[in-house]
This record gives C-alpha cells, structure tokens and sequence, in this order.
C-alpha cells in the first residue's frame, strides 16, 4: 500500500485528438486559471508543494510521453498525479507503478466502444476497451498502439453517472459483467449507498489503490457547459462533492484525471468559468477539501494579549 500523500504533481496534457472539435486542449489552461494550485496549496501542510509537468501536443500515436512522466514523478515520490486529458495513457502509465490499482470512471459515457463498434470515430469514446485484459480478442491491431498492453480486468472498474451508452457498449457492460451505477441507479440508491457499493465490489478483497478517472461531463450541463458532449440529466453538484469527498476519505486515491473541460465551447465566458470552477473544486475534494472546513491544518487560536 501507498504512503500517504505529501505532494501533488500537476500534469496539464493539452491534448484533442481523442475527438474532433476543437479546444479541449485548452482544457488545462482554463483549470489552472481558475486557481487549482492556490487552491491545492491551502489544503493545509505537508501537501502544500504543487509540482507541475506539461506534456505538449502528443501525437496520437506517442503517448508514451505520459506514461515516462507518470513514472518519473512516482521515482521522485509524488504519490498523486493529476491529468487533463485522455485517460489512456494515464492509466496504462499508473498500473505500471502501481499493477494492483483500481479505476473508478466517473462519467455519462461508458467509452468502452472498440474500434469495431464505435460509430462516432472518435478515441474518446474507447479508452476502457484498450484498458481491458478480456476484451483483447476484440481488438484490432492499430497502428501506433503496440505500446498499449491492455492492464486492467473487467472487475477493477466501477462506473458512476451513466446515461448515455451506446448499444455496443452496454452489450459489452452486461456481458463482461462490468460493475455500473447509471443515474438511475443514483436517483434508485442515492449517493451514499453507490459509493458504499463502489467501495465494497473493489476493496472486497483487498486494500488498494485507486485511479480516479473524472469526465467533467458527468454533471449536469447546467453545472457543467462547456465540455463536448453534454448530456441533460447529470450528476448535481452535491452527488459530485460526495463522490470526491468519499474518495478521498478511503486514504487510498493515487491519481486523478479530470477530462472534457473545453473552453471554447462555453455560450459564454461565464459558462467557462463556472465549468472550470467546478473542475477545480472535484480536484480540491479529491485532495482533502470537505464542506465541513477543517480540511487546512489550523494549530490554536490567536489570543488577544
Ligand atoms: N459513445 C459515444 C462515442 O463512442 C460518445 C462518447 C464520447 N463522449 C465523451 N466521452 N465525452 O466520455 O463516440
Ligand atoms: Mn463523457
Ligand atoms: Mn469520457
């Protein structure tokens, strides 16, 4: 198991070619703007040191890059690193440092689509596939892939907010036994019990650590507007909060990426700046920020004199 978190490096990816319209690219930049290190810094002693690595424009077929610096900043001891961009080469990168970790994919979509089945083209929409020990046989040789080995099984990851899966994707949800909760489950549950099950079906065995992968699409497009493929019916603000708080208080989250903010898709600079307010305050929860305050270390009270 990890040591506890003494440092939080930053890894902006400013990376699009997961899909087709233009911006997400600038995703990083806009998160940082809204004040993510100020606000990662105040969460209080000892995780004040906010490194932060840029990995530029990668083509699509060298993502490797993320993988080497993922490993870099696990040599030089930073035990949480956050990403901005696709969750491929973070996750891959992650298991090599930790093999035994765990994914927890927040987000509407599934993207589990293979290259045979997904419709759209787009990458974005089939990270998991590539990821996924069972689903290899499916799988078509691509070329500028063969760094990828697929590194987790159908059992290391629980998807929460789902509401728009593709036909193929919920056929392979079903039949590969891929643990869910859609916003139905929530709206049927609540919050508390998801993320109590969540807990339950990957730490049943074992402690371990965990891979945060958080599409800022989960929520609610009125939370949440300026990302590529809003869909209505989302996460609120506080089922969003609960989750990252929850995560948190495990002891056990080892990297975050935080994907789909893109600027230039806001109706409006407001729009952006909300969308990536709310990007920093789920990376902020995810490092020890609580709604019940407490979360900077305060030692004793002035005294007047
Ligand atoms: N399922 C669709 C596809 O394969 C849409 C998914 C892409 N949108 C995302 N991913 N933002 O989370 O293209
Ligand atoms: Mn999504
Ligand atoms: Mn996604």
């Amino acid at each position: 198991l990890q040591k506890p978190a003494h440092s939080v490096a930053l890894i902006g990816a400013p990376f699009s070619r997961g899909q087709k319209r233009r911006g997400v690219d600038h995703g990083p930049a806009a998160i940082r703007n809204a004040g993510l290190t100020a606000r990662l810094s105040g969460l209080g002693k000892g995780r004040a040191t906010c490194s932060s690595g840029r990995v530029e424009k990668w083509p699509l077929a060298d993502m490797t890059g993320a993988i080497r610096s993922l490993g870099l900043l696990h040599d030089i001891g930073f035990f949480y690193v956050l990403f901005f961009s696709l969750a491929l080469g973070s996750i891959s990168g992650h298991t090599r440092q930790c093999p035994h970790l765990c994914v927890i994919w927040v987000d509407a979509h599934a993207d589990i689509n293979t290259p045979l089945t997904t419709q759209s083209g787009n990458l974005h929409g089939q990270p998991v596939s590539f990821l996924l020990r069972e689903l290899q046989d499916k799988m078509p040789l691509l070329p500028g892939f063969s760094w990828l080995k697929p590194c987790l099984s159908t059992s290391d990851i629980v998807y929460i907010g789902l509401r728009d899966v593709d036909p193929a994707e919920h056929y392979i949800l079903k039949n590969y036994d891929i643990q869910y909760y859609s916003m139905r489950d929530i709206d049927r549950l609540g919050i508390q019990k998801v993320m109590e099950r969540t807990f339950e079906q990957l730490m049943s065995r074992r402690q371990r650590p965990i891979h945060l992968s958080f599409d800022i699409d989960a929520f609610d497009p009125s939370l949440a507007p300026a990302t590529g493929t809003p869909v209505l019916g989302g996460l609120t603000y506080r089922e969003g909060m609960y989750i990252t708080e929850e995560i948190h208080n495990t002891g056990l989250l080892s990297a975050v990426d935080l994907v789909e903010v893109n600027p230039l898709l806001g109706a409006s600079q407001e729009e952006v700046n909300a969308t990536a307010r709310l990007a920093v305050d789920v990376l902020a929860t995810c490092f020890g920020h609580t709604r019940e305050g407490a979360h900077a270390v305060f030692d004793e009270l002035p005294t007047p004199n």
